[in-house]
């Protein structure tokens, strides 16, 4: 039987490493583009685990640069596109708006415009974000799929033209586009910018008196975290539907990041009122401040996590403990 063709792209990123082992796993035949960066190490330091790096098909692509999303898409005719690239620092989005807009917003259209060229009965996932509801939450003090979106950021607003965009062409074109609504999910594969990587490694650092402080921006903030390899699994599983549909995924339980700076440095016992600092830096010009996430209807075609917060924060502090001994 014909395996299936996937494309991915963010593939050297958090969630595009993980679904690339996870789709290889399935069998799947697993292309990803990379973006040029000067040191080629930084590309692909995600895929090294086991012989995962070898089974993939990489090719040079950016979102910004149509023609090379239309050259892979032709050469590797695929079945399932996985769009998750993006400048996804939300702080960061701040420093440079224009920067996020045109890889979030214009690149997300550069990559439909490709499909529906080259390959327009493949199916698309995409990478949308709880930052899209900004500071609104239903009545009850959740956020689905019927919430109304009101984001904070640059690259949540960004966020909002992919999602629009993704239905119009699901609309317009008959096209098989889905949203995933994904809350915040880390790993020890999150970028050491986002605050629960930076607490952990912060905090071990500490612990191994290699560090004596640790500076953050808002402790108030509250987040829906959840594991990385809980939510690849549901871009498959949204895929693997009959219709296309847009699904929130998120753990329906919120911590501030307080309660995260607790339970890491509790952990090591640390007393973290001992070395953690507020630095203004890290506060946002815009604060998203609460997030808690309803994903019944995703439950209902059978996702759950399997990680919780402190299993997940866990595994994250084994991770840098051995990392950094
Ligand atoms: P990530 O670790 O920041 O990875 C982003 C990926 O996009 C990287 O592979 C990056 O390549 C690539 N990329 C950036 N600009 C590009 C460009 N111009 N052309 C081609 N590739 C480009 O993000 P993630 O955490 O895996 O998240 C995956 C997706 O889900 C993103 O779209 C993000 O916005 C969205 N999302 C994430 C979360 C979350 O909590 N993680 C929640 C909701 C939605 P380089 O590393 O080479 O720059
Ligand atoms: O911030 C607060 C910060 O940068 C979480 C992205 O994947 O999830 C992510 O965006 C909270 C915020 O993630 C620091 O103010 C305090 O309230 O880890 P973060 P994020 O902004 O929620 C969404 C769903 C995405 O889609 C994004 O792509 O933590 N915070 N002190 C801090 N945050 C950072 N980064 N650094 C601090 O020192």
């Amino acid at each position: 039987m014909k395996h299936k063709v996937a494309f991915i792209t963010g593939i050297n990123g958090q969630d595009g490493s993980y679904l690339a082992e996870l789709l290889l796993d399935k069998g799947y035949e697993v292309w990803g583009i990379l973006k040029r960066n000067s040191v080629a190490e930084n590309q692909t330091a995600r895929l090294d685990e086991g012989d995962v790096f070898g089974r993939l098909k990489l090719a040079y692509a950016d979102m910004l640069d149509m023609s090379s999303l239309v050259n892979v898409l032709q050469k590797c005719k695929p079945d399932e596109i996985y769009h998750l690239a993006a400048q996804s620092h939300v702080r960061i989005s701040f420093d440079q708006p224009i920067y996020t807009t045109n890889v979030v917003a214009v690149g997300t259209l550069n990559l439909l415009e490709a499909i529906r060229l080259t390959c327009p009965n493949a199916k698309m996932y995409q990478a949308s974000s709880s930052e899209m509801f900004g500071n609104t939450t239903d009545a009850d003090g959740y956020q689905r799929e019927t919430t109304q979106m009101n984001p904070v950021s640059p690259y949540g607003c960004a966020k909002v033209y992919g999602y629009n965009i993704c239905r119009n062409y699901r609309n317009a074109y008959g096209m098989f586009i889905s949203n995933g609504i994904l809350f915040n999910h880390e790993s020890p594969r999150r970028g050491t910018n986002f605050v629960t990587n930076k607490v952990v490694k912060g905090a071990v650092k500490i612990k191994l008196g290699l560090s004596n402080e640790l500076l953050l921006g808002n402790l108030d903030a509250s987040r829906d975290w959840g594991h990385a390899k809980d939510y690849v699994e549901a871009m498959w599983l949204i895929l693997q539907q009959e219709t296309p549909d847009d699904f929130v995924c998120s753990t329906n339980v919120s911590h501030t990041v307080k309660d995260l700076v607790e339970y890491v440095f509790g952990k090591l016992d640390l007393d973290w009122k001992k070395y953690v600092g507020v630095d203004q830096k890290y506060l946002r010009p815009e604060e998203l401040t609460d997030l808690k996430g309803d994903s019944s209807k995703l439950r209902k075609l059978g996702w759950k996590p399997h990680y919780t917060f402190e299993s997940m924060l866990d595994e994250m502090i084994n991770y840098w403990k051995e990392e950094l001994k």
